[in-house]
């Protein structure tokens, strides 16, 4: 029945019905790597409307590209944050810190110290420079990417791999999953490895923000794979309805594990044109460059703070490492991607930004790197007094059973008392590690 075509009144055939299965550019050792079909418009050329604008006038921006470093390393056009020079090497820094943090931990997964990591190579600016233009106690609802936005707000490094080995020193006694960090102090919500939950969360918190009279707004960080998630539609829907003090970025790194973007939709229009069909304000960037990636969350910041309405940003970026300790990109895609990736370094770009500026040279660079290799080694001993991966220093056995109820009912406490009568049973000499 399938097979045969139906026919017209006037004889011919109807088509067979066909669908459109996304397929990546290029694959491990197929054809060579060319992005010569991305468009990369000229640093400084697009228009920037004010902050209350309505959000049609944002719309062009959202197939656009803002842009501000050129390849002359200076800033250009009318998105330039003008940040003086202490700040721009303030931001350096954290990148150095990120960079140099993500090298050690990523070997600490190798040497079996932690079961897992994420790096976020390639992306920095997205979390870093964006966290930058936020107040420190706006309420951040981040992916599992986003480390850059703890360091920037100051989170102890030493907390952070206490985390990452689920060692005694462990604030999360264990119960996340490596890197899912949470911070109430530093307004840094729970990491959920249930892909695009924040959105709404973000989306809420700012809705009771606004009901509470309050001044704080939310950011939430959502990687363009999960975008195709419900979540993320709930999200930009109540922030539209309720014209919710909130800023949704889009980290477009093109990939979402093996999967390319074209499977979220990136084919067929970009990220930030989501933006249009629910009214939102929408903003399309480059993000490896800083001071764009700045400017834009100011923007979104300014925007949202005054009333003016919630912001969606797609941040155009790329993967440069796997997607974890558990991947090899290798086999899904091109090695000389990241080679030939046209937007270039962060990092690179930032410090060449500041060298032309003349207030930064190599030397300073490389002691800059060496420092932060230094204090990500000594943070690392340090955190691992508290003991590593499969030492047995992690958090009493017990409490497992604890933090659920402010007081512990009869049945909990019966299972407690139970499984630490049997492990006393098993292992009557104490548990082997
Ligand atoms: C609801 C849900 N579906 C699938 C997964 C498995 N998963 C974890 S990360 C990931 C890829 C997400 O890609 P993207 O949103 O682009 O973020 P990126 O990793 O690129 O930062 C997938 C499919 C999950 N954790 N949760
Ligand atoms: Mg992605």
């Amino acid at each position: 029945m399938a097979d045969r075509p139906k026919r017209n009144a006037d004889g011919k055939n109807q088509p067979h019905l066909t669908l459109h299965v996304p397929e990546p550019s290029y694959r491990p050792d197929a054809d060579d790597v060319d992005f010569s079909a991305i468009e990369i418009p000229e640093a400084g050329a697009q228009s920037r409307p004010d902050e209350a604008c309505d959000p049609e006038e944002t719309h062009g921006l959202c197939t656009d590209l803002i842009r501000v470093l050129g390849d002359d390393n200076r800033a250009h056009g009318p998105w330039d944050p003008k940040l003086d020079p202490d700040t721009l090497r303030e931001m350096l820094h954290h990148f150095a810190l990120v960079r140099a943090f993500d090298e050690r931990m990523f070997r600490g997964q190798r040497q079996g110290k932690t079961s897992f990591y994420m790096k976020c190579t390639g992306e920095e600016a997205t979390s870093i420079s964006t966290a930058m233009a936020l107040q420190p106690d706006d309420m951040v609802f981040p992916s599992y990417r986003q480390q850059g936005v703890l360091i920037v707000r100051g989170y102890p490094l030493i907390e952070m791999i206490n985390q990452i080995y689920s060692n005694s020193g462990d604030k999360l006694k264990g119960r996340q999953l490596p890197i899912m960090y949470s911070s109430r102090e530093h307004s840094f919500f729970s990491i959920s490895g249930n892909l695009a939950t924040q959105t709404p969360q973000a989306v809420g918190w700012a809705m009771a923000s606004a009901i509470k009279n309050d001044t704080r707004i939310a950011a939430t960080w959502v990687g363009e794979g999960s975008t195709a998630e419900g979540d993320f539609h709930a999200a930009c829907t109540f922030a539209s309805v309720y014209q919710a003090p909130v800023i949704l970025n889009v980290i477009n790194n093109q990939w979402a594990i093996s999967s390319f973007s074209g499977f979220a939709g990136g084919e067929q229009a970009t990220f930030a044109s989501r933006a249009i069909g629910y009214g939102l304000a929408g903003l399309r960037v480059d993000g490896n460059d800083p001071l764009a990636c700045y400017a834009a969350e100011k923007w979104a910041a300014d925007r949202a703070r005054t009333n003016a309405g919630p912001t969606l940003i797609e941040f155009f970026t790329y993967r440069a490492e796997g997607h974890s300790t558990s991947d090899d990109p290798s086999g899904y895609r091109s090695a000389q991607e990241r080679e030939a990736w046209p937007l270039g370094d962060p990092v690179v770009r930032l410090k060449n930004h500041l060298i032309e500026l003349g207030e930064w040279d190599e030397e300073r660079q490389a002691e800059m790197d060496l420092k932060a290799a230094e204090k990500v080694k000594k943070d690392t001993k340090e955190a691992e007094k508290n003991g590593i991966l499969g030492h047995g220093m992690h958090q009493p056995f017990h409490t497992m059973f604890e933090d659920v109820f402010e007081e512990e009912p009869w049945h909990l406490r019966e299972q407690n008392e139970q499984s630490q009568a049997e492990r006393d049973k098993k292992y009557p000499d104490g548990v082997p590690h």
